[in-house]
């Protein structure tokens, strides 16, 4: 990393790295120089092929952020010794160095409703401050990336082209998501209808990327690198996936995989605190579906993954990205079992 840290000026001897957060994209390490912290971050451009798409982004909402909202904490990446907050390194990759914004904290699990509506409020008001950003100037730093019939479609390609002997393994779960691709047809109903208005949406809302003080009360929202036009549905989708639930997509004991659902009113109520009136009738009426899809979507691109031998995600353990599929269905199965009394809320 030495490079890299010379192009900040980080060249203290005593400065100490660690690995930092559970991202799984992303390499991540936490610096601290002296009384300083930050945060350090390699851009996988396995995923992210062309990184300054991202940096332009963040330019123009963090510029938007300041002018309409200069009350709102924006972590925007710190220039580097040629004054760009994208540092390249040939031969290595791509680097971004982030203020730690102190006396924060994530979590990787939610303990409690607060946390929830804290998290969702924060990301409600993070869209809703972007309000006036011309989305035709916003790059798609992933085409397509919840695009569900193509991840659907992704999915059925594994299962001939992906390992055979895994696919063969993974029957039982194979034919649950594929008997459950309604939730596709009403994707594509979606898209033909547009019932959902496309705003500045952060599309990857889950707990660990929001930051809490002390008090448990919400500072802002970090990883900004797949904030592009999209719908609402992915935010609140992404947050009932990773908030409902008691433990996170990598338990593999199932039985502590189920919803709460003190925890899927606060998400919508923190929601509409933010974005209430900036919402349509069919995005009211639509939390309940924004769930499915999500967690879904999950489940097909872990399954997806475990079939094309875990090219994208990567595995700690062999079977890591099935027992995670295994997690999501789980969650949906239970979701499901819920929808008359969830989908009333709030609007009995
Ligand atoms: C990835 O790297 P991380 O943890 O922020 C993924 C998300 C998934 C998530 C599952 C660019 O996010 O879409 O929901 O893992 N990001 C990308 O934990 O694929
Ligand atoms: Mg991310």
């Amino acid at each position: 990393l030495k490079e890299a840290l010379a192009a900040y000026q980080l060249n203290d001897p005593s400065l100490s790295i660690e690995p930092f957060g559970t991202g799984l994209i992303n390499r991540t390490w936490k610096l601290i120089d002296g009384g300083k912290s930050f945060v350090l971050q390699k851009i996988n451009q396995a995923v992210f092929n062309d990184p300054a798409k991202i940096d332009k982004n963040i330019r123009i909402i963090s510029t938007a952020c300041k002018a309409n909202h200069p009350e709102q904490l924006f972590v925007s990446p710190l220039p580097n010794n040629n004054g760009e907050t994208l540092t390249y390194l040939p031969g290595d990759g791509y680097y971004r160095l982030f203020p730690f914004v102190n006396g924060s904290h994530s979590i990787d699990a939610v303990d409690n409703e607060q946390q929830a509506y804290e998290a969702a409020a924060q990301f409600a008001k993070f869209t809703a401050a972007l309000k006036e950003v011309d989305l035709s100037q916003l790059e798609l730093t992933i085409p397509d990336f919840h695009n569900l019939e193509i991840r659907y479609a992704q999915f059925v390609d594994a299962m001939s082209t992906g390992n055979t002997a895994r696919v063969i393994e993974c029957q039982k779960i194979i034919s649950r998501l594929l008997e459950l691709n309604d939730i596709v047809a009403e994707y594509s109903r979606m898209l033909h209808t547009r019932p959902f208005l496309k705003r500045v949406a952060h599309h990857d809302t889950k707990i660990s990327n929001v930051l809490f003080d002390e008090n448990d009360k919400g500072i802002c929202v970090v990883d900004l690198d797949t904030v592009m036009p999209g719908y609402f549905i992915s935010d609140i989708g992404d947050m009932m996936r990773t908030y409902l639930s008691p433990v996170t997509e990598e338990e593999q004991d199932l039985s502590k995989v189920f919803v709460r659902p003190g925890i899927y009113k606060a998400i919508v109520d923190g929601y509409l605190s933010g974005m209430g009136p900036q919402l349509n009738e069919a995005e009211k009426y639509s939390f309940f579906y924004a769930a499915k899809f999500m967690i879904y979507m999950q489940a097909l691109r872990f399954l997806t993954d475990y079939l094309r031998d875990d090219i994208y995600y990567g595995a700690k353990y062999t079977t890591q990205n099935l027992s995670r599929a295994q997690n999501q269905l789980a969650l949906l199965e239970d979701l499901i079992s819920r929808e008359a009394t969830l989908k009333a809320y709030p609007f009995q």
